[in-house]
């Protein structure tokens, strides 16, 4: 069956896939792949399948915000995807993970306006728990299995756990983003399509985790000139990166045995 939006034929998907919102990305992930085949580049969604490990799995790029994210998740899940994780960007909340940090998000503050239109207010949008832990092990490399690193710079990533808040705005208008009240009670960090994520894994039985590098902060306070373009968060994005694949390798040989 064809994908309408992702251009893609479920005949092709694998049930494992890993999602980020940059094209460019998505294509860098795929050249860890063997045997790697592009599908479709329609629109921001572009496609790949390959196998890591020995395991079939898609990269597929989900564009900048919830609504057009949520688009890509919607057409992944029915073309057969049944593990997701998102490799993504965000903004600090905190000094403890400053760019170059890394941080595995288990349940995402719905701030944005598509998971409302999808499900009640105060539904929680929280991340699978086994894909979660299968990405906290190899993040740290306590799973057994080391994260190949081919980073641009050597160095130790920082790797934090715990809730990141979802947002619709990027760059803000008239109206307060509330960043003190999110960053007081507990959240990490801020990006824009975790909440989408997990919210529609939830409604169409698909588990579901993500992974984000800091590139900066979202805090006004804390906020310095924002610079994603350094060594330091091509490290963490390189990190990230290398812990999904392998965490979806080791959920794709646990669901196996
Ligand atoms: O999730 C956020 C969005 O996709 C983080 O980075 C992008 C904006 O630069």
């Amino acid at each position: 069956m064809l994908m309408p939006i992702l251009q893609i034929h479920s005949e092709d998907m694998p049930a494992y896939a890993i999602v980020c919102g940059d094209p460019a990305r998505a294509e860098k992930i795929s050249r860890k792949l063997e045997q790697v085949r592009e599908l479709a580049f329609s629109r921001e969604y572009r496609t790949f399948v390959g196998q890591y490990e020995g395991v079939q799995m898609a990269v597929v790029s989900h564009g900048v915000g919830s609504p057009g994210a949520a688009v890509c998740f919607e057409e992944l899940i029915r073309a057969g995807v049944t593990t997701l994780i998102r490799v993504g960007t965000a903004g600090s909340y905190t000094a403890e993970y400053p760019a170059g940090s890394v941080i595995v998000s288990t349940a995402a503050v719905r701030t944005d306006g598509l998971t409302r239109q999808l499900v009640p207010d105060g539904f929680p949008a929280v991340a699978d728990i086994g894909v979660t832990q299968a990405l906290i092990e190899a993040a740290r490399g306590t799973g057994g299995a080391t994260v190949a690193s081919d980073a641009p710079t050597a160095g130790v990533t920082k790797v934090g756990v715990g809730i990141t808040v979802t947002l619709d705005a990027f760059f803000t208008g008239v109206e307060e983003i509330p960043h003190r009240k999110y960053k007081q009670a507990g959240a990490l960090a801020a990006e824009m399509e975790i909440a989408a994520l997990y919210i529609i894994s939830t409604l169409r039985g698909a588990r579901a985790g993500a992974i984000v590098a800091i590139d900066g902060f979202a805090d006004s306070d804390l906020a310095a000139e924002y610079d994603p373009h350094t060594d330091a968060v091509a490290n963490a994005v390189e990190h990230e990166i290398n812990t999904a694949l392998q965490a979806l390798a080791t959920l794709a040989r646990q669901d196996q045995a």
